[in-house]
């Protein structure tokens, strides 16, 4: 097969619940910051290159690379924190493992990858089987023709390089861990065999279920049996001409929710085989501005997450690093997670249905995207499809979200737009959202007017700084001797989300940096050093109120401020922990006053790293807005955000407004 006629990527469902035989564990690799291995530079030469594993047939053969004798690395996890040289490198290694398989006639054999970052090209044996771009989902390339029955070599090259066309680009606040991060496996399936299947809850009255599989190889005719043996109950769906296969029934199970959350074993029986899953069944709706989990309404007490560990630097792999993360979020009585910027391993997503956390699982469409190129666009609808059919059996995950702070352009809004009429089309029983930044412009608008207002108003500011404000005020119109007006801008501004993209969203979501970048970025505006524009935000967020332009939920998904762990100060000391904390407290008594606040996810869980992030003393190549550092210990705001989900309960923050205002002010500081 050529490599411009090399298959589709495809991912397959449910892979560790196949036959399988795991090619994880140390690989040898070649690390190539010039990938001469694919193109040897010599001109009219070719010996085929590292990927065709070719050896010298006699000492007068020129070869200048080899797998032989050099380094190896551990698949399943990046490649930058298992050697230091390899801590900042974004190119390429190949990777190469040697396997022994038992080849049967009859089966097909796919090869699968949890992710690779950022792109994968694959061969079997010196074949090429198919590459893959995107490095945060699966997929699978067929192995069939290429396998050997004893023994193979598979060669993997592993290309972290990102660009302004690629999904993400280069710029983006998390380190670009690069290899073969996730799983390999060498799956073993029958043929025709069920290559997908989506079990969820359609009614909640009846408590029917939909069932739908799809099959691969020609099995028009055959049954699927789809078994809840705890419950004695079966159905059966017939395949169709087109691969599809789709049951209807009613089940006495019981729903899944974070106070209960129940999951089912199931079997899908096929070609005398049998996949194993647990599937729990829920319903998520929105009812004007509320969330409705199984009809009942829900705030979402939650935190935002990167796909690292706890235990150890770098990407997080293995389901105990999915434990360790979870627990953490458990440990703050969330019940809610931001699996931030991208798709997290599926561990993830399959240990939050077991423990009861809801899930808003997000596409890496970052900042900013080549929102005119088509490829850029089919690249992106590729990894918000994997991601979709990869969770679509998981109760935990509620939202999907296709972007994260995306510039109001109108390239940006068709860009998007395209993606979230695909998700709807690959499943409408979930919530759809995006993260949005407010505009600059009009946050702007509101909260300088607002302190500009302010600082006419009171006798203390001399007139050095009132007469060029009292310019700044006219010259956008506003009269700044009406002390009426000026009084109505001070004393309650409001802000309301008006992205035009949320008509497009079921829930808005809202990235807010109040008391931390907005100071800095706005203290040109007004003839005052930065420290006191940050007093003035700081005293503003006792008054302001959020909205949004929709009658639709309103989540803030991220707010923070970077603390170090153990750094002393005060309430007036950026990266202490009492200036992160005095931030959470602000910030939970300005939320408390929205009226359709229904969640928030506070950014960060955890302290991650980051490239944009190199301060020696404070930062080292961390985001330090983590609610506990990178080894995991607690910051003094973890301790109040736990204390405030405790307190709200099932309530809404809304509702227990008043408290939360006065657990705030008896913290000591
Ligand atoms: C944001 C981004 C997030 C950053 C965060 C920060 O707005 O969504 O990826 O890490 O701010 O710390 O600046």
């Amino acid at each position: 097969m050529s490599e411009a006629s090399a298959g589709p990527a495809l991912a397959i469902q449910n892979p560790f619940g196949r036959t399988h035989l795991d090619l994880g564990g140390a690989w040898r690799i070649v690390v190539d910051p010039r990938s001469p291995g694919h193109h040897p530079p010599l001109p009219g030469r070719d010996i085929g290159g590292l990927a065709q594993g070719r050896e010298p047939r006699s000492g007068l053969e020129l070869v200048e690379f080899a797998f032989d004798g050099g380094p190896t690395l551990e698949t399943g996890r990046d490649w930058n924190t298992q050697d230091p040289r390899l801590f900042f490198y974004e190119s390429v290694i190949w990777y190469r493992r040697d396997f022994i398989a038992a080849k049967e006639a009859g089966r097909r054999y796919l090869l699968h990858f949890g992710a690779v970052n950022y792109r994968a090209e694959v061969w079997l044996n010196g074949t090429f089987l198919g590459a893959h771009e995107g490095g945060f989902t699966p997929f699978a390339l067929d192995a069939t023709e290429a396998l050997k029955d004893g023994g193979n070599f598979l060669i993997v090259k592993a290309d972290a390089r990102l660009d302004a066309e690629t999904v993400p680009t280069l710029l983006t606040d998390w380190w670009n861990y690069g290899g073969i991060k996730r799983e390999v496996l060498l799956l073993s399936l029958t043929d025709p065999h069920i290559r997908g299947y989506w079990i969820r809850l359609e009614d909640l009255a009846s408590r029917r279920v939909r069932a739908s599989f799809t099959v691969e190889g020609a099995a028009a005719g055959d049954e699927i049996e789809l078994v809840l043996p705890a419950l004695g109950e079966t159905a059966r769906a017939t395949v169709d001409a087109g691969g599809l296969a789709e049951t209807v029934f009613d089940t006495k199970a019981e729903l899944w929710s974070p106070a209960h959350p129940r999951l089912h074993d199931v079997e899908i029986c096929f070609k005398g085989e049998t996949i194993r899953d647990r599937i729990g069944l829920r319903m998520v709706e929105t009812r004007g501005a509320d969330i409705l989990l199984n009809g009942a309404p829900v705030f979402l007490k939650g935190i935002s997450a990167h796909d690292e560990s706890p235990r150890h630097d770098g990407s997080a792999y293995g389901q105990e690093d999915a434990r360790a993360l979870l627990t953490l979020v458990k440990d703050l009585n969330a019940n809610f997670v931001r699996l931030a910027h991208y798709p997290h391993h599926e561990f993830v997503t399959r240990l939050a249905d077991e423990l009861g956390l809801l899930v808003w699982s997000e596409s890496p469409i970052y900042w900013q995207i080549a929102w005119d190129n088509p490829a850029t666009l089919e690249n992106a609808r590729a990894q918000v499809r994997a991601m979709v059919e990869r969770d679509r059996n998981r109760a935990s995950v509620i939202i999907w979200s296709v972007a994260n702070e995306t510039p109001p352009t109108a390239p940006r809004l068709a860009f998007l737009k395209t993606l979230i009429d695909d998700v709807r089309a690959l499943d409408g029983t979930r919530l759809v959202s995006a993260a949005v930044y407010g505009r600059d412009k009009d946050v702007r608008q509101v909260v300088v007017k607002a302190i500009r207002a302010r600082l006419l108003l009171d006798p203390s500011v001399g007139e050095a700084v009132k007469v060029p404000v009292r310019d700044a005020l006219t010259a956008e119109g506003v009269d700044a001797g009406d002390r009426a007006a000026l009084e109505i801008f001070a004393r309650g501004p409001s802000l309301t989300i008006d992205d035009p993209l949320i008509e497009h969203l079921d829930v808005v979501a809202w990235n807010e940096y109040f008391g931390w970048y907005y100071a800095a970025q706005w203290a040109h505006t007004v003839p005052m050093d930065e420290a006191e524009m940050a007093r003035m935000f700081l005293a503003l967020m006792r008054d302001l109120s959020i909205d949004a332009a929709a009658d639709k939920p309103l989540i803030v998904t991220e707010f923070g401020a970077d603390a170090k762990a153990g750094v002393e100060g005060d309430g007036e000391t950026m990266m202490s922990e009492a200036y992160q904390l005095r931030l959470y407290e602000l910030q939970l008594a300005m939320l408390a006053r929205s009226f359709k606040l229904r969640g928030l996810s506070p950014w960060v869980l955890k302290d991650f790293r980051s490239p944009l992030r190199t301060h020696p003393l404070y930062q080292d190549y961390y985001n330090r807005k983590g609610l506990v550092d990178e080894t995991g210990r607690p910051k003094k705001a973890f301790a109040y955000l736990r204390r405030i989900y405790a307190l709200l309960g099932d309530a809404s923050l809304r509702s227990r407004a008043e408290e939360v205002i006065a657990t705030a002010r008896r913290d000591p500081e």
